[in-house]
């Protein structure tokens, strides 16, 4: 079998997302994910100008040597771009493998260590009194395991709390900002999770995600807070480009610290893993090189303890969530998987083999992924210009989205 084509598909049902098909002489045809929020043209120009061209004619039952080829023949290694595009045609080729052998991609990996990933989702409130209202909802329809964001009192447009993405064609338009206070944050988290918690008691797993603000002391302060209410974890306290800043949280809490949902490769957590700095790696498959290489970094990562949790917020594709699913089912030490309903046109878009009940995730037995793309439904949807917002402190000054 050879590679003869691979087509960048770019499409907006209700947000963007970058799939790319890549298709054989024979007929069959792999599809993976090349979203990266925000930056979503740089990725189909990198596979459209410079990967592309590279696969034409060769064999795609050969994917370590392809990603090989993809990484190292670039010479300029790693960064989100580049290791996102390599994850799209890895994906595409591992599900051009399982269609090619008739066997899902589960089957490939190993085969099932459980029946499903176990997921969990995300609550908000504009108040406390909603946020515990949205955890009761959603462990009413059977997820075990709720992240609860909450706006803060005194801070304006924050993050996680349910308020339109930014949305524009309009390329002269500002990108949308959000307030940010350190202060008034820390004081309010606590008594967001002691009223949580004194609702809906410890039957069910509650995480809470500090997506960047925190310095690592101030972090240690949070974790040490709430290490009562026994969070599954504490998400993205600090930036992780310092890996080292994480001794001093783990040297003030033993609330079970995750990051890394900007990871791209296994040299971004290697420190984290080896000293045992964090208990949950948070790099997905799309955005870390795909199926090949995140399992290396789970490999990596089991001897020590630390297992996965892999970003999946809904600006990873229905794509993603199926080779997350796989991953999840077949690798033993995946903890747990981030899931996030889709926007409701991506079903006219995506059609998916994989279900989320009773809280956990299933890839089902379809061969390969066991998703698939209807192209015109996707070209009926295009692309629309689309920022992460920009977080803006009290003083003025830009903070960490
Ligand atoms: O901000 O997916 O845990 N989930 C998250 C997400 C991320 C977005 C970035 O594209 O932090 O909401
Ligand atoms: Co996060």
């Amino acid at each position: 079998m050879r590679i003869v084509a691979g087509r960048v598909i770019v499409s907006s049902p209700g947000r963007n997302y970058v799939t790319l098909k890549l298709e054989t002489d024979e007929g069959l045809y792999g599809l993976g994910d090349a979203t990266l929020n925000g930056r979503e043209l740089a990725v189909a120009a990198y596979l459209r100008e410079h990967v592309v061209p590279m696969l034409i004619g060769l064999d795609p039952a050969n994917i370590e040597d392809i990603w090989q080829t993809l990484y190292r023949g670039a010479y300029w290694r790693r960064g989100p771009v580049t290791m996102t595009a390599i994850a799209a045609v890895d994906v595409a080729l591992w599900d051009l493998k399982g269609k090619a052998l008739g066997t899902p991609v589960w089957n490939l990996l190993g085969g099932r260590s459980r029946p499903g990933i176990t997921v969990y989702t995300h609550a908000h409130g504009h108040s406390v009194g909603e946020a515990v209202e949205d955890v009761e909802r959603l462990v009413s329809q059977g997820f075990g395991a709720v992240r609860v964001q909450c706006a803060v009192p005194g801070i304006g447009r924050m993050y996680g709390v349910g308020l339109p993405r930014p949305s524009t064609d309009d390329p002269t338009l500002p990108e949308v900002e959000e307030d940010w206070s350190t202060e008034k944050y820390l004081r309010f988290v606590p008594e967001l999770f002691d009223a949580v918690r004194s609702k809906v008691g410890f039957d069910v797993h509650l995480l809470h995600d500090a997506h960047h603000r925190l310095t690592p002391i101030e972090a240690g302060w949070l974790g040490r807070r709430l290490e009562d209410h026994r969070l599954f974890w504490l998400e993205d306290p600090v930036p992780a480009e310092l890996q080292e800043s994480f001794r001093l949280i783990r040297q003030h809490t033993t609330t079970p610290l995750a990051v890394g949902e900007v990871f791209n490769s296994v040299y971004d957590c290697e420190l984290l893993i080896r000293e045992q700095l964090i208990d949950y790696v948070r790099a997905s498959v799309p955005h870390a090189g795909g199926l090949t290489h995140l399992r290396k970094l789970a490999a990596l990562a089991e001897p020590y303890h630390v297992r996965t949790g892999c970003h999946g917020a809904a600006d990873l594709s229905p794509v993603s969530t199926a080779a997350a699913a796989h991953f999840g089912v077949a690798v033993h030490n995946a903890a747990i998987q981030e899931y996030q309903d889709h926007p409701v046109p991506a079903r006219d878009v995506f059609d998916v083999g994989w279900t989320v009940r009773d809280g956990r995730l299933d890839p089902g037995d379809r061969p390969g992924l066991g998703v698939d793309i209807d192209e015109q439904a996707a070209e009926r949807l295009p692309y629309e210009r689309s920022y992460l917002p920009i977080s803006r402190r009290v003083d003025g000054s830009v903070g960490n989205y």
